[in-house]
């Protein structure tokens, strides 16, 4: 069947004000949406036509493919500098219970417990620790290499990316190219948050700006590293927050073309100062994964972390424009378990996260980290 006759008069089908007729037509035309059609998307779409016009970019792009990869996450350490009011997990210097820092030689075991098992990233990401700098992240990276030449290291937020260059001394530029040299790959989506400035002042007002984020990304891309964006939404943000976040990373997509993914985050309230105004509901996950999908029309992939959503609406987003779950097979991540994240102690094994994606109907995919796919499974059940 021809998709643009089926996706027509499936839309058809939905009783709807004009304007969302044209929203659909703009989709189905291959054109770009606007801000306040973005914005009305979130405030008015019904759900269900939300999830068909998702649905259908997401099919165009990936047709019924659902990627994930083997990785396994390490975090160096939960001492921090800043003071996030969503944060769970960072602790001060000193404090007496619940503080963590890995040495190199522990961070290597743990790489070795993986000997001869198919991972092919590492996700390196922690507090920003305000004696570490550049050279000591640098020299873990070489070493992990050195036994796992062929692995991805996928290492640091922007925010300890931008202290660690400015504790070194370095301009960003150095900093990030003297990253490359020792084996950085590619920069994770964190510490995007949220952009707009009045927000960021209230929820994390000491760590690096919206413009140094946007700059370190942009910096990086013209160096020839890609990066991951997130967004936390869920708190304390509005609609127009939440569409004014993506624009920003549409127009710097535009520019460079070197983002490969968009992973919101939704807000966990446990254990952290913004606890008191609770979470959002499973519906608006739905939503803002099928709007994201819809209004990033440059960014190939919408990811799903399910750590930190659960298993069910991992499988319910891969029909509102989700085509990437992750897909960490062991993930000691504490920063979600402590914000009280569905999943604990978050583990998968390859053939359960395959299941898990059968079981929607869909073909799991298993990729590396710049998606070029490693193994394609068989759709069957
Ligand atoms: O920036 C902190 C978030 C992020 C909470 O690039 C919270 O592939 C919810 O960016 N509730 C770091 N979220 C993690 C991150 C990430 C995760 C998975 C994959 C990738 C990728 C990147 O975690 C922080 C912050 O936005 N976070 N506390 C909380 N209470
Ligand atoms: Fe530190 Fe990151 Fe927690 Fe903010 S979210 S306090 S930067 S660990």
């Amino acid at each position: 069947m021809n998709p643009e006759i089926s996706i027509k008069e499936l839309i058809n089908s939905f009783d709807l004000d004009q304007k969302f007729k044209n929203i659909a037509s703009k989709v189905i035309d291959n054109k770009r949406i606007n801000i306040k059609e973005g914005v009305l998307l979130f405030e008015k779409g019904d759900l269900g036509f939300l999830g068909v016009l998702a649905n259908y970019v997401r099919e165009k792009k990936h047709g019924l493919k659902v990627f994930f990869n083997r990785n396994i996450h390490i975090e160096p350490t939960n001492i921090c500098i800043y003071n996030c009011k969503f944060c769970s997990y960072a602790r001060k210097i000193g404090d007496s219970e619940g503080t963590w820092e890995y040495s190199k030689e522990e961070i290597i075991n743990k790489v070795k417990e993986y000997d001869g098992i198919p991972i092919t990233e590492i996700h390196l990401v922690g507090g920003v620790h305000p004696h570490r700098d550049l050279h000591y992240y640098g020299d873990i990276i070489k070493s992990i290499k050195e036994i796992r030449p062929n692995i991805h290291i996928k290492a640091f937020t922007a925010i300890e990316l931008e202290f660690m260059i400015r504790k070194a001394k370095m301009n960003l530029e150095e900093g990030l190219l003297k990253l490359k040299e020792y084996g950085l790959d590619s920069i994770p989506g964190g510490g995007a948050e949220i952009f707009d400035s009045e927000i960021r002042k209230e929820v994390c007002d000491d760590k690096a700006t919206t413009e140094q984020w946007l700059r370190i990304h942009e910096t990086a891309h013209n160096l020839g590293i890609p990066s991951n964006a997130t967004i936390l939404y869920g708190h304390i943000e509005n609609y127009e927050h939440r569409i004014d976040h993506m624009n920003r990373l549409r127009e710097l997509q535009d520019k460079t073309g070197m983002f490969n993914t968009y992973i919101p985050l939704k807000y966990r309230k446990e254990n952290n100062k913004l606890g008191y105004i609770g979470e959002v509901s499973r519906l608006e996950d739905l939503k803002n994964y099928a709007v994201s999908r819809i209004f990033l029309d440059n960014i190939p992939h919408i990811k799903a972390y399910w750590p930190m959503i659960g298993k069910e609406t991992t499988q319910l987003s891969l029909s509102f424009g989700v085509d990437d779950i992750d897909g960490t097979i062991d993930d000691s991540t504490k920063i979600y378990s402590m914000a009280g994240a569905e999943d604990q102690s978050p583990t998968l094994t390859t053939d359960k996260l395959v299941q898990l994606v059968k079981d929607c109907g869909k073909i799991p995919v298993e990729r590396d980290t710049l998606y070029n796919p490693i193994k394609i499974y068989n759709y069957i059940k």
